[in-house]
């Protein structure tokens, strides 16, 4: 595959952006090599700027899950646009906005805009500890809920791949109220509970863990985690950045039958803008600024644009799509568990909806202590051999692929006969 075009820009951008990249996952540290650079997208295909066409489970990381450069939610961003780019001030869009997320999740009865995930779940926790007079956070091992100070403890995803889980720059003072459990382990969160109850404001879950790679709860984890929250006082967070919308309509909360206090939204409410969401109980976001004493605030925040994307983003995710999801999913899935087999190779699959991970380690993966065993070597030497096939994975072992509905099942067909290649050069 010619990458000429790319390696050269990527070797401008080196001297420019740390890493040549804005957002670390983008670059190919853990994998070797250099990343295409990405010129245009329509669909479940990539252009690189070689001409390449890329087949695509990264999906901006999840947004584009009706695919990319979608007529309609281009047309509702164009049309805004020329209305007018950001105006500070209420609009009605973001009204309509508002009421459909709140008819699709509804433990969400009262919400506010942000502009991205990390300032959701931000915002989220300092509203649970301003609600509660509380200041202990509880988080998982290997979850990444953004780049707050106090979040990046013992974090997953970019934070894990590249070897920063507790990330420099965080002051001591800054995380002494974070505590870390094990994701999957209720046992170990009760007896959290027991010694720490009292102080605990809120603890905030990955309902689908995605930033270790996707690991689904055990049956009773959220429930109980919901129930000892409850019990003592403190709020339940879901982060469902990766999976609202993701995993079904109204998100994990929706596939569980769950009713977390606070909920974080992002990535797909923008359909592909910079748009997320915090919201919950309505007693609890009466502490929001104006109303109440938790400040924040933000110029751009449900800015016209990103608010018109996601407006046509929800319109056109209809029930349809998530059952054409699973079964294209479930395709996929099904593929590579009999490549797996087949080769016998030391190989877990994993996935939740749209959301997949395959693991180079023998599963199942239900926490990082397990995700953390991975082969990561062989991960990087998988990722290349798909690159060079033209699939385009996500480039980090500690990541989920996604799934849009512009996939179809001949694309699915050639990922698994491209995994099958791919899992032989990686034990090579
Ligand atoms: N937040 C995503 C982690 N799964 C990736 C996007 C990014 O960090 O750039």
């Amino acid at each position: 595959m010619n990458r000429e075009q790319s390696t050269a820009i990527m070797e401008r951008s080196a001297f420019l952006l740390p890493g040549g990249v804005n957002s670390p996952v983008r670059a190919y540290g853990a994998v070797g090599g250099s990343p295409p650079v990405i010129k245009c997208a329509r669909g479940a295909y990539l252009t690189d700027e070689d001409d390449n066409a890329l087949l695509d489970y990264v999906c901006s990381w999840g947004p584009a899950i009706l695919g990319h450069a979608h007529p309609e939610v281009v047309g509702a961003v164009q049309e805004a646009a020329a209305s007018g780019l950001s105006f500070g001030a209420p609009t009605q869009k973001e009204v309509d906005f508002a009421e459909a997320i709140c008819a699709r999740v509804p433990s969400i009865e009262m919400m506010r805009c942000v502009s991205s995930g990390t300032e959701a779940t931000m915002s989220a926790l300092r509203l649970a500890r301003g609600y509660t007079g509380r200041d202990v956070i509880v988080k998982f091992n290997g979850a990444y809920h953004g780049h707050a100070d106090a979040l990046l403890v013992k974090a997953g995803s970019g934070a894990a791949t590249f070897g920063s889980p507790d990330s420099g720059g965080v002051p001591a003072d800054m995380v002494k109220n974070t505590m870390v459990a094990e994701y999957n382990d209720l046992e170990a969160l009760r007896e959290l509970f027991q010694r720490e109850g009292s102080r605990i404001a809120a603890v905030i879950v990955e309902p689908v863990s995605g930033n270790m790679g996707c690991v689904p709860p055990v049956p009773g984890f959220l429930a109980g985690l919901i129930s000892l929250c409850r019990d003592a006082g403190a709020l339940s967070i879901f982060d469902e950045v990766m999976t609202g919308l993701r995993v079904a309509s109204g998100g994990a909360q929706d596939l569980y039958d769950l009713q977390p206090d606070l909920t974080a939204l992002g990535k797909i409410v923008g359909g592909g803008m910079p748009l997320a969401v915090y919201g919950g109980r309505r007693e609890i976001m009466q502490k929001v600024s104006p109303l109440g004493p938790v400040y924040q605030a933000g110029t751009l925040s449900g800015n016209p644009l990103s608010v018109s994307a996601g407006l046509a983003n929800l319109r056109l995710l209809t029930a349809d799509c998530y059952d054409q999801l699973e079964l294209l999913s479930a395709r996929l899935e099904d593929g590579i568990r009999a490549v797996i087999d087949t080769g016998k190779w030391p190989c877990t699959v994993q996935r939740v909806g749209s959301m997949l991970t395959v693991f180079f380690h023998v599963g199942p993966i239900r926490n990082w202590q397990d995700a953390s065993q991975c082969d990561t070597t062989a991960f990087g030497k998988f990722h290349g051999a798909l690159l060079e096939q033209s699939i385009y994975w996500p480039a980090a072992q500690f990541e989920a692929a996604f799934l849009s509905v512009k996939h179809t099942t001949d694309d699915v067909d050639k990922t698994i006969v491209a995994i099958a290649n791919a899992m032989k050069a990686a034990s090579s």
